[in-house]
């Protein structure tokens, strides 16, 4: 039998953008009918702002019954994970008011709220337009939220590298006013027909192929994860002076645990551009994936399918083509860390700002642990500047060096730690949602990883190992939303319970790692990673990472190794042949 050629048709997806008058389709009419969720269509235009509809899986166990109960999770698009204290709290008060009572930090410095019932929709999103926030973009076929490092240190070159970010993602959010008339200005949408001419300059009618990401790096410093990004730039700079970015283009994480055509991918570095040239390039860059990425199967597009297929040199042709004008060459790149800003820092300002690790982004209150109750004291009565990071955490910006003692002091009753009380490993791990709200979950993420993250804890304290820092990610799919695959040991969730164990990245984020072991029961996880563990105390080289040396050993010799019923010697003496080969 021959195999039937793939379809170039657009996907369904593609024909309910085409149809839906710029983001309007009948989501008017369905907000205001008599059941807790939108059909399909609605569902998928939905996304564009920023909303997803969503049950609890956990309830569906409950409930033995093929009706689901919806809810929605609300994205808000934060660009740099900028927001005022004001701003936290309106977002704090809708979390009470009309979600769970919890907000998610998101690995792109976003919040989320989860369990939103389709009749508070339009008041929450009233509420986040009251406090100058919008969900516009923050998911769909579009530029998503633009990360950028949030360190506020008072330098020229920080500044600048938000201020670049502020302009990409304005200039980049979708123009339609499809937003304003459904859930803001309410009644008007019932009366105006949609307006037939209004334009979307950059996206058109169908918006992009995919979901698109963008994120600029501070020179030294990739807290963002540049090379997982559809566009990543990295800052270059001259003591105050910002020279322009190094553009590095078609990262990317998703992949399908069975189809080994999808895969994670790191960008390319394809050249430098001027802060005069940012704007346009970063445009052209979208415009080709608007014109030439897959839209008729959504697992192949995303950009960096583009260019596995077009390569490196056909895909800035068209780049430079569009432009009218050449790319410099890259400049040379500086060493990158992944920063996670914690602890108390002068800002350079006179003023200081505080990083708190927030365990898998979660801002709760749970047993001694009052986190939302005590950042809310904090901001009420301090009034910071507030920053989400893309490791999940937040930084109180701008304070008063008396203030320190009191914020301390504050945070302490509501046994709220600093960072510095914390594991190195558990202030190195992010896990992404997964279940009980993610469609898509396999297997458990978020509320797993403390335990593994204990367990493991006692295992590097046993080793010598617990002031060792890298990072430990874990996902309910291999969507990879946490960007397990650039960290240094990776739980990758495979099927109810069970995960792939990766390792070999680099904390730092510019390798990929490797299947160490499938099909590993979550119960078994740390007795997997051990052999590991031991086998790098010994045989590390002075200052190696726990990726950086599985890595130079290679997971089949890894695996030999560990497999093998070798004395400790002689595995020893294996490794140095293994690296020798
Ligand atoms: Fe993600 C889908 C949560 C960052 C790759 N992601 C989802 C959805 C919306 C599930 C769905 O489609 O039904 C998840 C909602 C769960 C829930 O209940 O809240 C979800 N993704 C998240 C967040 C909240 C994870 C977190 O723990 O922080 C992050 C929100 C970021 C934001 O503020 O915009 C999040 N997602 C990422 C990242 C990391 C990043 O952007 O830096 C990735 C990997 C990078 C990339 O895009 O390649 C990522 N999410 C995906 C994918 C795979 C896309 C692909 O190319 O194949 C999906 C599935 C899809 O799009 O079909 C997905
Ligand atoms: Fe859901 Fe998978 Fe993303 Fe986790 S990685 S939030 S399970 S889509």
């Amino acid at each position: 039998m021959t195999a039937r050629p793939k379809s170039n048709a657009p996907s369904g997806v593609e024909a309910i953008k085409a149809a839906s008058h710029h983001l309007r389709g009948t989501l008017a009419e369905q907000l205001h009918n008599s059941t807790d969720h939108f059909d399909e269509s609605g569902k998928q235009l939905l996304k564009f702002h920023g909303l997803y509809q969503q049950d609890d899986r956990d309830q569906r166990k409950v409930a033995r019954t093929a009706e689901k109960t919806h809810s929605f999770m609300l994205r808000t698009r934060v660009p740099g994970g900028v927001l005022t204290a004001e701003q936290y709290l309106a977002h704090d008060d809708l979390a009470q008011r009309y979600a769970n009572g919890a907000l998610r930090i998101t690995t792109r410095q976003c919040f989320q709220f989860h369990g939103i019932l389709k009749g508070d929709l339009q008041a929450t999103m009233r509420g986040l337009n009251d406090a100058l926030l919008t969900s516009l973009g923050a998911c769909g076929d579009v530029v998503r939220n633009v990360a950028c490092c949030p360190a506020p240190l008072h330098d020229p070159i920080r500044r600048q590298i938000q201020a670049v970010t502020r302009q990409i993602s304005d200039h980049l959010l979708p123009r339609t006013r499809a937003y304003h008339e459904l859930w803001i200005d309410g009644e008007k949408v019932a009366l105006d027909p949609p307006q037939q001419e209004e334009v979307e300059p950059i996206y058109g009618k169908t918006y992009l192929p995919r979901k698109f990401k963008i994120a600029i790096a501070y020179p030294g410093d990739n807290c963002v994860d540049v090379y997982t990004q559809d566009i990543g730039l990295v800052a270059i700079a001259h003591g105050d002076r910002l020279l322009g970015f190094n553009v590095i283009v078609g990262g990317g994480m998703g992949m399908n645990h069975t189809k080994v055509d999808t895969f994670p991918r790191l960008g390319d570095l394809i050249g430098f551009v001027t802060p005069e040239q940012v704007l346009s390039v970063v445009e052209a860059i979208v415009l080709v994936q608007r014109d030439y990425g897959n839209r008729s199967d959504r697992k192949h597009a995303r950009m960096k399918y583009l260019l596995h297929e077009w390569g490196v040199a056909r895909f800035v042709a068209t780049v430079e083509e569009r432009l009218g004008w050449t790319l410099a060459p890259a400049a040379p790149l500086p060493h990158l860390e992944n920063e996670l800003h914690h602890g108390w820092h002068a800002q350079g300002d006179g003023r200081w700002f505080l990083g708190l690790s927030v365990e898998n982004g979660r801002i709760k209150d749970e047993g001694d642990l009052q986190l939302r109750s005590g950042l809310r004291a904090v901001i009420e009565q301090f009034r910071p500047g507030v920053r989400l990071t893309p490791n999940q955490d937040i930084l109180l910006t701008d304070i008063a060096p008396g203030d320190i003692p009191a914020i301390n002091a504050l945070l302490a009753t509501f046994g709220i730690p600093l960072p510095s009380a914390l594991s190195v490993v558990q202030r190195h791990a992010l896990a992404c949602v997964a279940l009980p709200t993610c469609g898509l979950a396999l297997a458990e993420a978020e509320r797993a990883l403390p335990d593994v993250i204990d367990a493991l804890e006692v295992e590097l304290a046993r080793l010598g190992l617990a002031e060792e820092p890298f990072t430990v990610r874990m996902t309910g799919c291999p969507n990879g939303c946490a960007r397990p695959y650039v960290a240094d040991l990776a739980f990758v969730g495979r099927s109810a319970d069970a995960y792939v164990v990766y390792v070999g990245g680099a904390s730092n984020g510019t390798r990929l790692n490797q299947p160490y072991k499938d099909l590993v029961k979550r119960e078994q996880l740390i007795e997997t990673v051990r052999p590991l563990l031991e086998l790098f105390r010994s045989r590390r080289q002075p200052g190696e990472r726990f990726g950086d040396f599985c890595h130079r050993i290679g997971v089949t010799a890894l695996q030999t190794l560990v497999n093998s019923t070798l004395s400790e010697e002689e595995a020893h003496v294996a490794v140095d042949a293994s690296v020798a080969l």
